[in-house]
Order: structure tokens, then C-alpha cells, then sequence
């Protein structure tokens, strides 16, 4: 099969082809930045999320946040997480996978004690409702220049996203347009089948780690180089890899920038400049 066009196309060339201003940012944000390296913050105070953070940021194009675990989630959070992002150059992912029908996405997309659609930049939906689910959605973030990822596959074992449910997903995307839908969290290139002239859709990646091949949980891990080289992938997003990786705050940092630095390079190869 021959690559998909999105893989042999600069991250910088392919923001010219997204009207979303979210995805344009990112991929701008991606190529200034020499990062397709989002971290995952899953830890449970507002103060630990946001030292790893400061700790990672200059090293990543995005942070990926699950607001619901934080237990003193507040305003003051939301402003000094938003000032950060700014200041070092990120884009902020509320990782929500919002699953129900349209008018309950929207209120809670836009209502309750989180208010998601009014700090987060991206956020991402299982298409299990089918195509309500993204016009309840749409709803509230495309007013405020937000962006979607529809969840097409999943990184732990045994997971049901499979098969004709991706298929689907995909082509949920395609009807939907690009004014909201920007991608995909997948471990493949999804988008291959079908890709329409001028498409471009971002396919993020969680199930990514150096140390380990999982978790008791049945989390699956492969490489950087695996997702971005092997599986075309765009965004790796690395969770305890990073924020929890034993060795003091510097660690955690240099753990960033070795994450960074693999998923760039593999991102280099695929363009055949390596
Ligand atoms: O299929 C998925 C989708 C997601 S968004 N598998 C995942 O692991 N995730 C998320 O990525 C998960 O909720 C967690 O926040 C992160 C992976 O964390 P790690 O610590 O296993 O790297």
C-alpha cells in the first residue's frame, strides 16, 4: 500500500490545509516547536498538574488534561494552565470522551462545574451515538474556534473500536467536514481508506512508552518510532512515561525531551530527511 498523503506532507504544509483554527495553531505549534509530543497529566491536584507542566512544556505541542481526577479544579487553575499555554506554546486537550446524545454533550461541553469548551483547545468523542453526538458538540465549540478528535481506536487490549466501528468513525469525520472534526485518537492510520484529495486529518496516539509494555490494566505500549514511522501516526501522547518516571523533577523534564526528540526523529524518517 502506498503511504498516506498526510505522512509524506510536512506538519507545516498540512496547516495550510485545515480551516480549524485549533489544528492550524497545533500544527504551527508542532513545526516551530520540533514536537509532535503530547503529555498526558494524570495527576489529582491542581498544583501537581500544573508542575509538570512548567516542568514539560517546552518540550511538548500539547497537554492533555482529564479535568474530572483533579480534586481542587478551579478558575485559578483554569487561568494559570491557559497563561501557560500562551507563554511556552501549547494547546490544551481535555481528554473528556464524551459518549452520550446531543443535547447532553452540549451541556456538558459547555455547563457544569468544568466549563470544558471554555478553556480546552481540543477535546475528543467516542462515535458510538452516532452523528448527534458531534453537531451537540459542534454546537458550542465551533463559536469558540475548538476542535474535536473522534475516538476511531483504542490502545488497551481486548478494546470493542474495531473492525466496521472504526470504519464508521472515519466516515462520521468525512460527513461532519473539517470545520470542527480535525482527527482522530487511533493507533493507525485510520484515514487510509478512502482519503479524499486535499483531506487531512491529525490521528493522536496514547499507548506510548519506552520503559514498559503495559500496565496491569491492559494499556498496551509501543515506541515512538513504532506509532510515528511504522503506524503513520501524528501525535504521540506519553502519560506515566514522563510524569512518572522516578528521579526528581529533572527527570520528568529530560524524560520529556527524550520523548520529543524520538517522536521528531521517527516524524524526519517518514519524510525521508533521515
Ligand atoms: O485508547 C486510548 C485513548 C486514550 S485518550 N488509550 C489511552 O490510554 N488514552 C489516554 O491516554 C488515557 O486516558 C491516559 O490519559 C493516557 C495514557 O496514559 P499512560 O500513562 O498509559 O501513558
Amino acid at each position: 500500500m502506498s503511504p498516506h498523503p498526510s505522512t509524506t506532507k510536512t506538519y507545516a504544509s498540512r496547516a495550510e490545509l485545515h480551516s480549524n483554527p485549533t489544528a492550524k495553531r497545533l500544527l504551527g505549534i508542532m513545526e516551530r516547536k520540533q514536537s509532535n509530543l503530547c503529555v498526558s497529566v494524570d495527576v489529582t491536584t491542581a498544583e501537581e498538574v500544573l508542575e509538570v507542566v512548567r516542568r514539560v512544556g517546552k518540550s511538548v505541542c500539547m497537554v492533555k488534561t482529564h479535568c474530572d481526577i483533579i480534586s481542587d479544579f478551579s478558575k485559578a487553575f483554569v487561568d494559570e494552565i491557559t497563561r501557560l499555554s500562551d507563554e511556552m506554546d501549547f494547546i490544551i486537550f481535555e481528554d473528556r470522551k464524551f459518549a452520550d446524545i446531543g443535547n447532553t454533550v452540549t451541556l456538558q461541553y459547555a455547563s457544569g462545574s468544568h466549563t470544558i469548551a471554555s478553556w480546552s483547545h481540543l477535546t475528543n468523542a467516542h462515535p458510538l451515538p452516532g452523528p448527534g453526538i458531534i453537531s451537540g458538540l459542534a454546537s458550542v465549540g465551533v463559536p469558540l474556534g475548538r476542535a474535536l478528535l473522534l475516538l476511531a481506536e483504542m490502545s488497551s487490549k481486548d478494546n470493542l473500536a474495531t473492525g466496521h466501528y472504526t470504519r464508521e468513525a472515519v466516515r462520521m469525520a468525512r460527513e461532519a467536514g473539517p470545520e470542527f472534526v480535525v482527527g482522530f485518537i487511533a493507533m493507525s492510520r485510520v484515514d487510509q481508506e478512502g482519503a479524499k484529495e486535499g483531506e487531512d486529518f491529525l490521528v493522536m496516539t496514547p499507548g506510548v512508552g519506552l520503559h514498559s509494555a503495559g500496565d496491569k490494566m491492559g494499556q498496551q505500549y509501543r515506541t515512538p518510532r513504532e506509532v510515528v514511522y511504522d503506524s503513520g501516526c501524528d501525535v504521540i501522547i506519553v502519560g506515566r512515561g514522563i510524569y512518572g518516571i522516578k528521579g526528581g523533577e529533572e527527570k520528568v523534564k529530560e524524560e520529556a525531551e527524550r520523548y520529543r526528540k524520538e517522536g521528531w526523529a521517527a516524524y524526519e524518517e517518514r519524510l525521508g530527511r533521515k
